[in-house]
């Protein structure tokens, strides 16, 4: 797949991204807008950028892997996987609508080209902890990157793979979090707490960068340190600052658009908005 390194053009797909996260969610009368628009900067400049994949093969054994452990924000994944060229963009407006494969959470036996099917919290990082081991056992030079949310945080079997992780030194994987500080239904403050997360993913034994995950070049850089840092054999975190339901203003940094459908109107607006 041809790389896009360009800000500007990078920025432009991230505005087409959002713009199909909200159509599909209104097309379908639900789903969760808020943890997808606040990842989609950094997972456009992942998935035009840095992940070396293959739409014309999507099984390419050298490719790298991406688990959306978040699975509820597969509105974004589903726009970047066709526009990326996995499958035609118009499919996106089958999204939760029956027989479709774009459901509303990942379902790998509906779509092979996906790691595996997600919307569980806490259970992706295991997975790409399996299969970042697998990959190593077979001398494979690919990276696993895996999504998580910071509200998942809040599983403890998150807790458990990080330490798996670090035993095992699975360095070939880049763990991501969209730091956006609001889950389903209030902060993460109010909720439970994990602060400071990157003093903990330190004591952890990972090495972890911190960056404005709406800010291009700092999303660039981030990437490229974890890279960097993953072929020097460290363990990494990449903490994403966010915004949640980031490009529409009364979406903005609100638990009331985790996972609710705008109206009409609400619709209309969000579109204007991100023109
Ligand atoms: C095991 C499990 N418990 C509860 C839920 C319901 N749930 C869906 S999203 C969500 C909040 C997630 O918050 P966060 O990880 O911060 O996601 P984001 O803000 O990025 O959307 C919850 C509790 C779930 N999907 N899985």
């Amino acid at each position: 797949m041809q790389k896009i390194t360009d800000i500007e053009q990078l920025k432009t797909i991230a505005k087409d991204v959002r713009r199909d996260i909200l159509s599909m969610i209104y097309e379908a009368g639900s789903g969760h807008p808020g943890g997808s628009l606040s990842a989609t900067d950094f997972l456009t400049v992942l998935f035009f950028k840095y992940l070396n994949h293959n739409p014309k093969n999507p099984k390419d054994n050298n490719r790298d892997r991406f688990i959306l452990s978040k699975g509820h924000c597969c509105p974004v994944y589903y726009s970047l996987l066709a526009r990326t060229g996995y499958f035609d963009v118009n499919e996106l407006m089958t999204f939760r609508k029956l027989n479709s494969r774009l459901q509303g959470h990942p379902d790998k036996s509906k779509f092979d080209l996906m790691e595996t099917t997600s919307g569980s919290l806490g259970q992706g990082l295991s997975i790409a902890a399996g299969i970042a081991f697998a990959l190593r056992l077979d001398n494979n030079p690919a990276k696993v990157y895996c999504l998580l949310g910071d509200g998942e945080l809040n599983e403890g079997q998150v807790w458990e793979s990080l330490a798996t992780i670090n035993k095992y030194n699975l360095n070939n994987l880049i763990i991501i979090i969209d730091n956006n500080h609001i889950q389903l239904d209030g902060t993460n403050k109010d909720i439970k707490d994990l602060e400071p997360l990157q003093k903990k993913f330190f004591d952890f034994g990972f090495n972890t960068i911190m960056a404005d995950g709406h800010d291009m070049v700092q999303i660039m850089s981030a990437f490229e340190n974890a890279l960097n840092s993953s072929n020097e054999g460290k363990n990494n975190i990449i903490i994403f600052n966010t915004v949640k339901g980031k490009g529409v203003s009364f979406m903005e940094n609100t638990a009331e658009w985790h996972g609710k459908a705008p109206n009409k109107e609400q619709f209309q607006r969000a579109i204007e908005e991100l023109r």
